[in-house]
Protein backbone atom coordinates (compact mmCIF):
# COMPACT_ATOMS: atom_id res chain seq x y z
CA UNK A 1 0.00 0.00 0.00
CA UNK A 2 0.98 3.66 -1.24
CA UNK A 3 3.14 5.07 2.04
CA UNK A 4 0.92 8.35 3.16
CA UNK A 5 3.93 10.13 4.62
CA UNK A 6 7.66 10.04 4.94
CA UNK A 7 9.63 11.24 7.47
CA UNK A 8 13.07 12.18 6.38
CA UNK A 9 16.16 13.00 8.16
CA UNK A 10 18.88 15.13 6.99
CA UNK A 11 22.38 15.17 8.59
CA UNK A 12 24.17 13.79 11.63
CA UNK A 13 21.78 15.25 14.03
CA UNK A 14 18.52 14.09 12.55
CA UNK A 15 19.73 10.27 12.02
CA UNK A 16 20.29 10.27 15.69
CA UNK A 17 16.91 11.51 16.03
CA UNK A 18 15.67 9.00 13.44
CA UNK A 19 17.28 6.04 14.89
CA UNK A 20 16.03 7.08 18.51
CA UNK A 21 12.60 7.78 17.38
CA UNK A 22 12.77 3.79 15.26
CA UNK A 23 14.09 2.50 18.82
CA UNK A 24 10.89 3.75 20.56
CA UNK A 25 8.00 3.57 17.92
CA UNK A 26 8.24 0.34 16.65
CA UNK A 27 5.06 -0.81 15.53
CA UNK A 28 4.55 2.01 14.02
CA UNK A 29 4.32 1.96 10.09
CA UNK A 30 6.19 5.35 8.89
CA UNK A 31 8.58 4.93 6.17
CA UNK A 32 11.77 6.19 7.38
CA UNK A 33 14.82 7.64 5.40
CA UNK A 34 18.09 9.05 6.38
CA UNK A 35 20.14 11.15 3.92
CA UNK A 36 23.82 12.32 4.86
CA UNK A 37 26.94 13.78 3.25
CA UNK A 38 29.18 11.54 6.40
CA UNK A 39 29.59 7.42 6.12
CA UNK A 40 30.33 8.19 9.82
CA UNK A 41 26.93 9.46 10.58
CA UNK A 42 24.42 7.14 8.78
CA UNK A 43 22.06 5.76 10.94
CA UNK A 44 23.14 1.69 10.60
CA UNK A 45 19.11 1.10 11.44
CA UNK A 46 17.18 -1.89 9.65
CA UNK A 47 14.03 0.42 9.52
CA UNK A 48 15.76 3.26 8.45
CA UNK A 49 16.60 3.72 4.34
CA UNK A 50 19.76 5.08 4.07
CA UNK A 51 21.03 7.49 1.38
CA UNK A 52 24.68 8.56 1.74
CA UNK A 53 25.81 11.60 -0.75
CA UNK A 54 29.23 11.14 -2.26
CA UNK A 55 29.92 13.67 -4.67
CA UNK A 56 32.96 15.54 -5.59
CA UNK A 57 33.02 17.96 -2.86
CA UNK A 58 31.40 15.58 0.13
CA UNK A 59 33.35 12.60 0.06
CA UNK A 60 31.24 10.43 2.33
CA UNK A 61 33.14 12.74 5.19
CA UNK A 62 30.47 15.15 6.05
CA UNK A 63 30.07 18.91 4.66
CA UNK A 64 32.48 20.41 8.01
CA UNK A 65 29.87 23.39 8.79
CA UNK A 66 30.00 24.62 4.60
CA UNK A 67 26.38 25.32 3.74
CA UNK A 68 27.12 25.38 0.17
CA UNK A 69 28.21 21.73 0.25
CA UNK A 70 25.10 20.78 1.82
CA UNK A 71 23.57 22.48 -0.51
CA UNK A 72 25.32 20.70 -3.87
CA UNK A 73 25.24 17.71 -2.29
CA UNK A 74 21.81 17.22 -2.07
CA UNK A 75 21.11 18.70 -5.39
CA UNK A 76 23.65 15.95 -6.81
CA UNK A 77 21.46 13.48 -4.92
CA UNK A 78 18.28 14.97 -6.09
CA UNK A 79 17.25 11.83 -8.33
CA UNK A 80 17.97 9.84 -5.72
CA UNK A 81 15.89 11.33 -3.15
CA UNK A 82 12.82 12.07 -5.42
CA UNK A 83 12.80 8.16 -5.93
CA UNK A 84 12.88 7.31 -2.32
CA UNK A 85 9.81 9.65 -1.69
CA UNK A 86 8.30 9.48 -4.68
CA UNK A 87 5.36 7.14 -3.76
CA UNK A 88 4.34 9.42 -0.67
CA UNK A 89 1.94 12.33 -0.38
CA UNK A 90 3.54 13.96 2.53
CA UNK A 91 6.98 14.60 3.85
CA UNK A 92 8.25 15.58 7.58
CA UNK A 93 11.57 16.97 7.01
CA UNK A 94 13.54 16.44 10.61
CA UNK A 95 16.55 18.29 10.38
CA UNK A 96 19.15 19.58 12.86
CA UNK A 97 20.28 23.24 11.73
CA UNK A 98 23.93 25.09 12.59
CA UNK A 99 26.01 22.77 10.42
CA UNK A 100 26.43 22.40 6.39
CA UNK A 101 24.33 19.12 5.33
CA UNK A 102 21.00 19.61 7.16
CA UNK A 103 21.11 23.24 6.84
CA UNK A 104 22.02 23.36 3.11
CA UNK A 105 20.37 20.53 2.07
CA UNK A 106 16.92 21.99 3.73
CA UNK A 107 16.74 24.46 0.77
CA UNK A 108 16.99 21.73 -2.09
CA UNK A 109 14.40 19.65 0.44
CA UNK A 110 11.96 22.39 0.26
CA UNK A 111 12.00 23.19 -3.26
CA UNK A 112 11.76 19.77 -4.48
CA UNK A 113 8.67 18.73 -2.48
CA UNK A 114 7.23 22.13 -3.97
CA UNK A 115 7.75 20.46 -7.59
CA UNK A 116 6.62 16.78 -6.83
CA UNK A 117 3.76 18.99 -5.25
CA UNK A 118 3.34 17.10 -1.73
CA UNK A 119 2.79 18.16 1.41
CA UNK A 120 5.98 19.31 3.26
CA UNK A 121 6.16 19.76 7.05
CA UNK A 122 9.68 20.77 8.37
CA UNK A 123 10.88 20.13 11.74
CA UNK A 124 14.21 21.57 12.68
CA UNK A 125 16.28 22.45 15.94
CA UNK A 126 18.31 25.57 16.28
CA UNK A 127 21.75 24.56 18.08
CA UNK A 128 22.29 24.91 21.61
CA UNK A 129 24.14 28.21 22.76
CA UNK A 130 27.53 27.08 23.89
CA UNK A 131 27.88 25.83 20.09
CA UNK A 132 28.57 29.67 19.54
CA UNK A 133 27.49 32.74 17.17
CA UNK A 134 28.86 31.25 14.20
CA UNK A 135 26.60 28.21 14.36
CA UNK A 136 23.39 29.39 15.96
CA UNK A 137 24.10 32.68 13.38
CA UNK A 138 24.30 29.73 10.62
CA UNK A 139 20.93 28.54 11.82
CA UNK A 140 18.88 31.30 12.43
CA UNK A 141 19.88 32.07 8.82
CA UNK A 142 18.93 28.81 7.61
CA UNK A 143 15.66 28.98 9.37
CA UNK A 144 14.78 32.38 7.87
CA UNK A 145 15.62 31.22 4.26
CA UNK A 146 13.49 28.23 4.63
CA UNK A 147 10.24 30.01 6.56
CA UNK A 148 10.39 32.16 2.92
CA UNK A 149 10.09 29.05 1.24
CA UNK A 150 8.26 26.91 2.78
CA UNK A 151 4.69 27.42 4.81
CA UNK A 152 5.31 24.98 8.33
CA UNK A 153 8.56 25.13 9.54
CA UNK A 154 8.27 23.85 13.29
CA UNK A 155 11.29 24.58 15.42
CA UNK A 156 12.81 23.98 18.55
CA UNK A 157 15.73 25.48 20.33
CA UNK A 158 18.33 22.71 21.61
CA UNK A 159 18.14 24.80 24.82
CA UNK A 160 14.75 24.59 25.42
CA UNK A 161 15.44 20.98 25.51
CA UNK A 162 17.91 20.81 28.39
CA UNK A 163 16.82 23.70 30.43
CA UNK A 164 14.22 21.52 32.28
CA UNK A 165 17.19 18.87 33.30
CA UNK A 166 19.33 19.28 36.16
CA UNK A 167 22.84 20.35 36.27
CA UNK A 168 24.38 17.82 37.42
CA UNK A 169 22.84 14.93 34.68
CA UNK A 170 25.37 13.36 32.72
CA UNK A 171 26.47 15.05 29.68
CA UNK A 172 25.83 11.92 27.31
CA UNK A 173 22.49 10.83 29.13
CA UNK A 174 21.44 14.33 28.95
CA UNK A 175 21.64 13.36 24.68
CA UNK A 176 19.43 10.55 24.95
CA UNK A 177 16.53 12.71 26.81
CA UNK A 178 16.97 15.34 24.03
CA UNK A 179 16.95 12.71 21.26
CA UNK A 180 13.65 11.28 22.94
CA UNK A 181 12.26 14.49 22.97
CA UNK A 182 12.92 15.36 19.67
CA UNK A 183 12.04 11.45 18.76
CA UNK A 184 8.56 11.96 20.33
CA UNK A 185 8.40 15.59 18.73
CA UNK A 186 8.64 13.67 15.27
CA UNK A 187 5.91 11.14 16.29
CA UNK A 188 3.32 14.09 17.27
CA UNK A 189 4.12 15.54 13.91
CA UNK A 190 3.67 12.39 12.15
CA UNK A 191 0.51 12.12 13.78
CA UNK A 192 -0.64 15.58 13.12
CA UNK A 193 0.09 14.79 9.54
CA UNK A 194 -2.10 11.49 9.37
CA UNK A 195 -4.81 13.56 11.62
CA UNK A 196 -5.16 15.20 7.85
CA UNK A 197 -7.43 12.60 7.05
CA UNK A 198 -8.51 11.74 10.13
CA UNK A 199 -12.20 11.79 12.05
CA UNK A 200 -11.44 15.12 13.22
CA UNK A 201 -9.05 16.87 10.64
CA UNK A 202 -6.48 18.69 11.66
CA UNK A 203 -6.78 21.96 10.02
CA UNK A 204 -3.86 22.18 7.89
CA UNK A 205 -4.94 25.28 6.00
CA UNK A 206 -4.99 26.99 9.52
CA UNK A 207 -2.12 25.64 11.07
CA UNK A 208 -0.09 27.05 7.60
CA UNK A 209 -1.71 30.23 8.66
CA UNK A 210 -0.27 30.37 11.88
CA UNK A 211 3.18 29.59 10.91
CA UNK A 212 3.29 31.13 8.06
CA UNK A 213 6.76 33.13 7.88
CA UNK A 214 6.50 33.75 11.94
CA UNK A 215 9.02 33.31 13.69
CA UNK A 216 7.81 30.84 15.92
CA UNK A 217 9.30 27.95 18.52
CA UNK A 218 7.75 25.08 19.96
CA UNK A 219 7.53 22.98 22.87
CA UNK A 220 6.89 19.05 22.62
CA UNK A 221 4.65 17.43 24.80
CA UNK A 222 3.08 13.80 24.70
CA UNK A 223 0.90 11.20 26.92
CA UNK A 224 -0.14 7.84 26.65
CA UNK A 225 -3.16 6.41 28.27
CA UNK A 226 -5.18 2.43 28.00
CA UNK A 227 -8.36 3.63 26.27
CA UNK A 228 -9.89 1.14 28.89
CA UNK A 229 -8.97 3.18 31.62
CA UNK A 230 -7.97 6.86 31.02
CA UNK A 231 -9.04 9.08 32.91
CA UNK A 232 -9.06 12.79 31.39
CA UNK A 233 -7.67 15.03 34.30
CA UNK A 234 -4.68 12.72 35.13
CA UNK A 235 -4.10 12.36 30.93
CA UNK A 236 -3.75 15.64 31.02
CA UNK A 237 -1.31 15.73 34.47
CA UNK A 238 0.84 13.35 32.56
CA UNK A 239 1.24 15.78 29.36
CA UNK A 240 1.90 19.14 31.70
CA UNK A 241 4.65 16.81 33.38
CA UNK A 242 6.53 16.50 29.86
CA UNK A 243 9.98 17.78 29.95
CA UNK A 244 9.30 20.44 27.70
CA UNK A 245 5.93 21.23 29.03
CA UNK A 246 6.98 21.07 32.91
CA UNK A 247 8.93 24.34 32.83
CA UNK A 248 6.47 26.70 34.35
CA UNK A 249 3.43 27.43 31.97
CA UNK A 250 4.56 26.76 29.11
CA UNK A 251 1.21 24.88 28.04
CA UNK A 252 -0.74 28.36 29.12
CA UNK A 253 1.08 30.64 28.15
CA UNK A 254 1.50 29.61 24.37
CA UNK A 255 0.15 31.79 21.92
CA UNK A 256 -0.73 28.81 19.94
CA UNK A 257 -1.53 25.08 20.52
CA UNK A 258 -1.55 22.12 17.75
CA UNK A 259 -2.87 18.52 19.22
CA UNK A 260 -3.03 15.57 18.22
CA UNK A 261 -5.11 12.58 19.49
CA UNK A 262 -4.68 9.03 18.48
CA UNK A 263 -6.65 6.35 19.21
CA UNK A 264 -7.09 2.48 18.43
CA UNK A 265 -10.33 1.62 17.43
CA UNK A 266 -11.51 1.15 20.29
CA UNK A 267 -11.72 4.92 21.33
CA UNK A 268 -15.32 5.99 22.51
CA UNK A 269 -16.86 9.34 21.22
CA UNK A 270 -16.87 9.96 25.22
CA UNK A 271 -13.25 9.64 25.91
CA UNK A 272 -12.21 11.16 22.92
CA UNK A 273 -14.77 14.27 24.06
CA UNK A 274 -13.40 14.69 27.56
CA UNK A 275 -9.77 14.46 26.88
CA UNK A 276 -9.92 17.16 24.16
CA UNK A 277 -11.95 19.10 26.19
CA UNK A 278 -9.66 19.06 29.40
CA UNK A 279 -7.35 20.24 26.64
CA UNK A 280 -8.88 22.89 26.18
CA UNK A 281 -10.13 23.78 29.41
CA UNK A 282 -6.06 24.05 30.15
CA UNK A 283 -5.65 26.96 27.75
CA UNK A 284 -5.96 30.41 27.68
CA UNK A 285 -9.12 31.83 26.02
CA UNK A 286 -7.01 33.26 23.08
CA UNK A 287 -4.91 30.86 22.48
CA UNK A 288 -4.99 29.51 18.60
CA UNK A 289 -6.06 25.79 18.60
CA UNK A 290 -5.50 23.28 15.99
CA UNK A 291 -6.73 20.04 16.91
CA UNK A 292 -7.51 16.70 15.23
CA UNK A 293 -8.76 13.03 16.28
CA UNK A 294 -7.67 10.23 14.77
CA UNK A 295 -8.60 6.32 15.56
CA UNK A 296 -5.63 3.93 13.60
CA UNK A 297 -5.21 -0.31 13.72
CA UNK A 298 -2.00 -0.41 14.73
CA UNK A 299 -3.16 2.12 18.52
CA UNK A 300 -2.93 -1.26 20.72
CA UNK A 301 -5.84 0.20 23.02
CA UNK A 302 -3.83 3.33 23.63
CA UNK A 303 -4.88 6.74 23.37
CA UNK A 304 -1.75 8.88 22.36
CA UNK A 305 -1.68 12.35 22.78
CA UNK A 306 0.82 14.32 21.45
CA UNK A 307 0.56 18.91 22.06
CA UNK A 308 3.00 21.24 19.94
CA UNK A 309 2.67 24.58 22.26
CA UNK A 310 4.04 27.26 20.34
CA UNK A 311 5.34 30.66 21.33
CA UNK A 312 5.82 33.32 18.79
CA UNK A 313 9.20 35.24 18.95
CA UNK A 314 7.56 38.92 19.24
CA UNK A 315 4.43 38.97 21.35
CA UNK A 316 2.33 41.67 19.73
CA UNK A 317 1.84 44.47 22.31
CA UNK A 318 -2.06 44.10 21.84
CA UNK A 319 -2.06 40.20 22.20
CA UNK A 320 0.55 40.66 25.64
CA UNK A 321 -2.11 43.24 26.82
CA UNK A 322 -4.82 40.77 25.69
CA UNK A 323 -3.31 37.78 27.69
CA UNK A 324 -2.63 39.96 30.57
CA UNK A 325 -6.86 40.74 30.79
CA UNK A 326 -7.30 37.34 30.31
CA UNK A 327 -5.45 36.24 32.57
CA UNK A 328 -6.62 38.83 35.41
CA UNK A 329 -10.31 37.46 34.07
CA UNK A 330 -9.70 33.90 34.99
CA UNK A 331 -7.06 33.92 37.78
CA UNK A 332 -7.58 37.31 39.79
CA UNK A 333 -10.22 39.33 38.96
CA UNK A 334 -9.94 41.47 42.07
CA UNK A 335 -6.28 42.82 40.90
CA UNK A 336 -7.50 43.90 37.46
CA UNK A 337 -10.27 46.29 39.98
CA UNK A 338 -7.13 47.54 42.12
CA UNK A 339 -4.96 48.50 39.23
CA UNK A 340 -4.50 52.23 37.86
CA UNK A 341 -6.19 53.42 34.92
CA UNK A 342 -3.78 54.45 32.22
CA UNK A 343 -5.94 57.50 31.08
CA UNK A 344 -6.61 56.39 27.28
CA UNK A 345 -4.60 58.83 24.54
CA UNK A 346 -6.38 60.17 21.62
CA UNK A 347 -4.71 58.88 18.33
CA UNK A 348 -3.95 61.47 15.76
CA UNK A 349 -6.32 62.68 13.54
CA UNK A 350 -4.85 62.32 10.10
CA UNK A 351 -6.08 60.21 7.68
CA UNK A 352 -4.23 57.77 8.22
CA UNK A 353 -2.48 58.02 11.62
CA UNK A 354 -0.29 54.23 11.51
CA UNK A 355 -2.00 53.99 15.31
CA UNK A 356 0.40 57.24 16.70
CA UNK A 357 -0.67 58.64 19.54
CA UNK A 358 -1.34 62.84 19.19
CA UNK A 359 1.64 65.10 20.08
CA UNK A 360 3.66 62.56 19.38
CA UNK A 361 5.55 63.71 16.25
CA UNK A 362 6.62 60.98 12.94
CA UNK A 363 10.06 59.98 13.12
CA UNK A 364 11.16 61.98 9.77
CA UNK A 365 14.09 61.48 8.04
CA UNK A 366 15.21 62.61 4.51
CA UNK A 367 10.79 63.39 4.47
CA UNK A 368 10.49 59.58 4.57
CA UNK A 369 7.83 58.78 8.11
CA UNK A 370 10.07 56.08 9.60
CA UNK A 371 7.35 55.34 11.75
CA UNK A 372 6.40 51.20 11.75
CA UNK A 373 2.97 50.58 10.90
CA UNK A 374 0.66 49.38 13.74
CA UNK A 375 -0.16 46.13 11.76
CA UNK A 376 3.34 45.53 11.03
CA UNK A 377 4.32 45.90 14.90
CA UNK A 378 1.56 44.03 16.11
CA UNK A 379 2.96 41.04 13.48
CA UNK A 380 -0.13 40.62 11.57
CA UNK A 381 0.46 38.87 8.68
CA UNK A 382 -1.57 39.12 6.05
CA UNK A 383 -2.69 36.63 3.89
CA UNK A 384 -2.55 36.93 0.29
CA UNK A 385 -2.62 34.80 -2.76
CA UNK A 386 0.66 34.67 -3.77
CA UNK A 387 2.32 31.15 -3.55
N1 LIG B 1 19.43 17.51 19.99
C1 LIG B 1 20.51 17.07 19.32
N2 LIG B 1 21.12 17.92 18.48
C2 LIG B 1 22.21 17.47 17.82
C3 LIG B 1 22.74 16.17 17.98
N3 LIG B 1 23.84 16.04 17.17
C4 LIG B 1 23.97 17.23 16.55
N4 LIG B 1 23.00 18.09 16.93
C5 LIG B 1 22.78 19.46 16.48
O1 LIG B 1 22.82 19.47 15.10
C6 LIG B 1 23.61 20.52 14.64
C7 LIG B 1 24.16 20.15 13.30
O2 LIG B 1 24.99 19.01 13.41
P1 LIG B 1 24.94 17.87 12.32
O3 LIG B 1 23.55 17.37 12.15
O4 LIG B 1 25.96 16.86 12.68
O5 LIG B 1 25.40 18.68 11.02
P2 LIG B 1 25.19 18.25 9.53
O6 LIG B 1 23.93 18.79 9.03
O7 LIG B 1 25.42 16.77 9.44
O8 LIG B 1 26.35 19.05 8.77
P3 LIG B 1 27.90 18.66 8.54
O9 LIG B 1 28.32 17.85 9.75
O10 LIG B 1 28.57 19.95 8.40
O11 LIG B 1 27.94 17.84 7.30
C8 LIG B 1 24.65 20.68 15.72
O12 LIG B 1 25.19 21.97 15.69
C9 LIG B 1 23.84 20.42 16.97
O13 LIG B 1 23.19 21.60 17.40
C10 LIG B 1 22.07 15.30 18.88
O14 LIG B 1 22.44 14.15 19.08
N5 LIG B 1 20.96 15.81 19.51
MG1 LIG C 1 27.32 15.78 9.97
Amino acid sequence: MKPAIVILGIGGGAGKVLATYADKYTSDSMRLIHVDTDADGIAGHDRIQTILIRNESAHGQGCSGDQNLGENALEFSRNDIQKAIGDCDAVLVVACLGRGTATGGVRVLSRLIKEENLFGLFFVTCPFSFEGRTITDAADNGIKALRQETDIVVAVRNDTLIEPLPDDRKANETFVITNTVLADGVRGLGDLLRCRRGMIPVDIGNMRKLLKRREAFCFIGTATADAATVNPGEFMDTLAASPMLATGKVLTDADAVMAALIGSDDMTIGDMTRCLDELNSRLRKRTRTVIGAHSVKDARHKLQLTVLAITFKCRSGARAAADTADEMDTESPSISQTLPRQPSLPFHEAGYCLGIFSECPATMINNQNLDIPTFQRNEVVLESDEP
